[in-house]
């Protein structure tokens, strides 16, 4: 198997609840290398961008409003099926029924706004790996 690298982001309502250190500790805790990291205040460039796949859907507007609400920690992690790994590690979407032991889980919920607060986001695919860490770390 090959080592893989994936995006992952600490997305504002992470950073501002000062759960950065703990979420990069659950990825260092499960083996995972944490090879490039920053703190940026993304622009809405690099938002729709990132995010071009979910253009026109209900939450799309309300996704970048709260994208750009705060300071995001962008993450490069390395290892052997990091990108499935991390996505389970992560959680399901809803943070509300995401399965306790995981990130959304354990330290995330709904907050009655109008687009899910679920404090990471991990690429889906080798593809979307490649094609955002271009994006986040060009
Ligand atoms: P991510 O891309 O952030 O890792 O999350 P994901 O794959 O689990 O979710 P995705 O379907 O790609 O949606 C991207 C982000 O949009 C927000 N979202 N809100 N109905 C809603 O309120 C809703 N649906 C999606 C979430 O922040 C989700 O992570
Ligand atoms: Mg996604």
């Amino acid at each position: 198997m090959a080592i893989e690298e994936t995006l992952v982001l600490v997305k504002p309502d992470g950073v501002a609840r000062g759960l950065t250190g703990a979420i990069l500790s659950r990825i260092e805790a499960k083996g995972y290398t944490l090879v490039d990291l920053k703190l940026v205040e993304p622009s809405r460039d690099v938002l729709a961008r990132h995010y071009a796949e979910h253009e026109g859907k209900p939450f799309y507007e309300p996704l970048l409003e709260f994208m750009l609400s705060g300071p995001v920690v962008a993450v490069r992690v390395a290892g052997d099926r990091v990108i499935e790994g991390f996505r389970s590690l992560a959680g399901t979407t809803d943070p509300t029924t995401a399965a306790p032991g995981t990130i959304r889980g354990d330290l995330g919920r709904d907050w009655g706004v109008a687009v899910q607060q679920n404090l990471v986001h991990g690429s889906d695919s080798t593809e979307s790996a490649a094609r955002e860490l271009g994006i986040w770390f060009s």
